[in-house]
């Protein structure tokens, strides 16, 4: 790109109006007019032209996106921390350096998760709907009884930053810390967070009182919670995911919960999103979110910061600093 020419960067979503503001400042910033997700066609037609491109969760940069790209292409700034719809290898292949927005979600994202441990243990969206229906005949000492969360035991299934947010909020909720991870977390976060390794899957699972989905969906844990899994959890489990819907078998987790054969889900993330198991939505032990767990106005603008340095020390010939390394995904 010559050194006059301010680069061509491609927003496939709205983003703050800050955000969009200061990018239409530093660069020939090309917004999305509609915010409606980007088609394939659409996303290669944009990569034909863009040296930039700036995608979100909602598009899917596979193989046939990255090789319809054009030699300008150099930097995928992705507005968000998960990189599962982008094909990193084919990316590297090319030579296009891939950074996402990672930390900077953490906290909502943990909030959230906590939110839902709550929202189903204690049946609050059933609540909520009850009032609102013009049901409600008053209070009754056995009426809308949920479980008590505090001395409960909560298993983690992946104890990188928002695994460990999780955990801090759930022990001030009384919660005792299991956690199952790729690698062991150092001595000192286990004690600070009173955690148990597990090193075995299987044998966290069958000793949980609540699971929480906090890893990253990669080749390695999709369906993680297989059938097979899934059934080695207690009646009485619930478990909440505000990861991604493909770590989960959806549809085995939906059949058992309608058999009773766990006690309730909370799910930010759907594994076809927007797409929802219709067998899900008939439920009332499941709480149901639009992937919003890190959607405060706060976290946004943080992203699209982060997008920002991102593109604005990759053109100025840096590494970006949250380059999407080799190994990660
Ligand atoms: C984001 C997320 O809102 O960052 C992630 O990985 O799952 C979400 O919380 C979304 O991905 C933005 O692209």
């Amino acid at each position: 790109m010559p050194e006059h020419k301010k680069p061509l960067v491609v927003v496939t979503r709205k983003l703050p109006d800050v955000i969009e503001t200061r990018m239409m400042e530093l660069f020939d910033t090309r917004l999305s007019p509609d915010d409606d997700p980007m088609t394939q066609q659409q996303l290669i037609d944009a990569v034909r032209l863009a040296d930039v491109l700036v995608p979100t969760v909602t598009d899917r940069i596979d193989r046939a996106v990255i090789e319809a790209a054009g030699p300008q292409l150099k930097l995928i700034a992705s507005f968000g921390t998960g990189v599962d719809h982008i094909d990193n290898k084919a990316a590297r292949e090319r030579g296009i350096v891939v950074t996402n927005t990672p930390g900077v979600l953490t906290e909502d994202t943990a909030d959230m998760t906590m939110a839902l441990i709550l929202a189903v243990a204690r049946r609050l969206a059933e609540g909520e709907r009850l009032v609102r229906s013009g049901q409600w005949k008053g209070w009754g000492p056995t009426t809308m009884l949920g479980h008590r969360i505090w001395g409960k035991r909560l298993g983690i299934l992946g104890m990188g930053r928002i695994g460990q947010a999780v955990a801090r909020r759930a022990r001030a909720f009384g919660m005792s810390i299991h956690y199952h991870n790729r690698r062991r977390l150092h001595p000192d976060i286990e004690n600070e967070l009173e955690a148990t390794y597990w090193e075995s899957l299987d044998q966290m699972l069958s000793r949980m009182d609540v699971i929480s989905i906090n890893c990253p969906h990669t080749p390695a844990t999709y369906h993680l919670l297989s059938e097979r899994r899934l059934k080695l959890l207690r009646p009485h489990c619930y478990i909440v995911n505000t990861s991604r819907g493909e770590v989960i078998d959806e549809n085995a987790l939906t059949r058992m919960l309608a058999k009773g054969e766990l006690a309730g889900a909370g799910l930010d993330v759907f594994e076809h999103e927007p797409a929802v198991n219709p067998k899900l939505i008939k439920l009332d032990n499941v709480v149901l979110l639009p992937h919003m767990g890190s959607a405060t106005i706060e976290g946004r603008i943080d992203m699209g910061e982060k997008v920002i340095v991102n593109i604005k020390t990759f053109i100025d010939g840096h590494k970006p600093p949250d380059r999407v390394l080799e190994g990660l995904v």
